[in-house]
Parts: structure tokens; sequence; C-alpha cells
């Protein structure tokens, strides 16, 4: 038995002590587990923050940072613009990593938990806690999905695109998209129709169980598959209108960035993304 499905056991007995009222002490056993490993595994030749395929943001507790990007604004350019890249980051991202820390400000048990840890123990913050935000007063916990689901994508996403990017996945990764897909370029038109098919605000991701056979799902919003409970996000593609309309105007726009999208593909670090979960 490899290292990681016992290590995502814990994670969820973890979760339902939580659950039980348990709390802290028991989420705490995951959260170092998984910081262990990410120092234990050989930093990513590409990006500054993504050692062992692991983004420090969510690795973070609260009061939760937003992390610079991990290249010039202007760098993902053609496929993505500065101008994308500056709303994108610098406005959105932003707004979701405040608004996050200003929902946990009065939740002081979920306060120690990192980023991915508090995504997969939501039921910590009360459901029937309500407070106003921008003057509209909304469930506490329906605030924090939203912004720590927001802040947790967005991290990830950062990293999961290079200006060296492109190419196609190797190793553990390549052989499990082709045991899943057949080849590398089914699994893209997948991902292609994944996110044509998500037709509102959200995301289409490739995710992993815990013996790493790779499926594709979506979500809505800032939702992401530790939230809904359907796998580990090995990466997502980004499916909000603010992720590709300023560069792609034309009514098939989405399928035309989606297609862009593979040139700046950071695969080293998604490689690593998964290999760190698997704990190869
Ligand atoms: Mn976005």
């Amino acid at each position: 038995m490899s290292r990681l499905p016992r290590t995502r056991l814990s994670r969820r007995g973890a979760i339902q002590l939580s659950g039980a009222g348990v709390g802290a002490a028991a989420l705490a056993i995951g959260s170092n587990r998984y910081a262990a490993q990410a120092q234990d595994a050989t930093p990513a030749a590409g990006g500054t923050p993504a050692a062992g395929g692991s983004s420090a943001a969510i690795l973070q507790s609260f009061p939760y940072e937003l992390p610079d990007l991990p290249y010039a604004n202007d760098a993902l350019e053609p496929v993505t613009s500065a101008t994308t890249q500056d709303l994108h980051h610098d406005g959105l991202h932003a707004n979701y990593v405040a608004e996050v820390n200003a929902a946990l400000g009065a939740v002081p048990d979920a306060q120690g938990f990192t980023l991915e840890d508090l995504l997969l123990n939501l039921a910590i913050v009360p459901e029937d806690d309500t407070t106003a935000l921008n003057g509209v007063v909304k469930p506490r916990r329906t605030l924090v999905r939203t912004n720590a689901g927001g802040h947790y994508n967005h991290s990830v996403w950062w990293d999961t695109m290079s200006p060296d990017g492109g190419g196609e996945p190797s190793g553990p990764l390549a052989d499990a998209i082709d045991t899943a897909f057949g080849t590398f370029d089914t699994f893209k038109e997948s991902m292609r129709l994944g996110a044509l098919g998500n037709t509102g605000s959200g995301w289409t991701w490739l995710i992993s169980d815990t013996a790493g056979a790779l499926s594709i799902t979506t979500t809505p919003d800032q939702d992401n598959p530790l939230i809904t409970g359907e796998g580990y996000p090995v990466f997502g593609i980004d499916n909000w209108e603010h992720a590709y309309l300023l560069d792609y105007t034309s009514a098939s726009g989405r399928g035309e960035y989606v297609d862009a999208w593979w040139d700046i593909a950071n695969w080293n670090f998604i490689d690593g993304r998964y290999e760190a979960y698997l704990g190869l």
C-alpha cells in the first residue's frame, strides 16, 4: 500500500472527528502530514512557490495572504493578457482573500486550519450564522465556501500556468491520462467539452481518486472537488468569463481560450502536484 491512501484515510478520519466537535487537534494531524510531505519533496524547477507540486498558499492558515504571481503580469501573453491578469489576480483573487479573512474573523475554531483543510472541513463554520458583507447579509458558511474556494482555486491556478509551459505531461500523470482517456489529445478534448458544458461560472477539473485514477468533473462558482468530495483537484481550468472574455471576444470564445490554454499549461507543476498527492 502506498503512503498516500493511508494519509487520505487519516484526513477523512479527521474530517469525521471534526464534525463531532473534536476539531482542531484532530485536524492538525492532516495539516502536519501534508506540510511534511511538501517539505520532503524536491522543488519543481519552474515556479517559485511550486515545491513538490504544492502551491504555498494552500498550506497557510488564517489570516490568508494573496500570493504573488510567479511571473510577470504580461508573461502569459498572448494566451492571457496583462489586463486579464491584473483584473484576475490583483482584483478578484485579492477580494477572495479579503472576504474569507473577514468571514473567518469570528470563527476562531477554524483559524488554525490550512486553506486546504478548511475546504475539507467547512462544517466547522456555523451553518445558521450570518454576516453582513458590503451591506448584504449572507450565511457565514456560504461566504467562507465561496471565498476560501476562490482563494484556493486561484492560488493553484497561477502555478498551473507558465510562460515556459506547453508540451505534455510526463511520468505517472502521463501514464494515468493514457489509462483514463486513451490519448493526451482525447483528454484535452474532454476538458474542452467539460468547459463548454459548464454553462455558468465555474471550473473544469482533472481529479484523482486515492488510487490515482483520473476523471473530469465540473463545479459551479468557486466550488472545487475538495468541497464537493469528488476527489483531489490535480488542476482546473477557470471557466469564469473574467478569465478569458477580455481576450476571446467571439461567441465561441470559451472554446478558443481552452484550446489556446494548453500552450501555457505548466506540466512541471501539474505532474508534481499529482505525484505529491499520491506520495510518489
Ligand atoms: Mn477566476
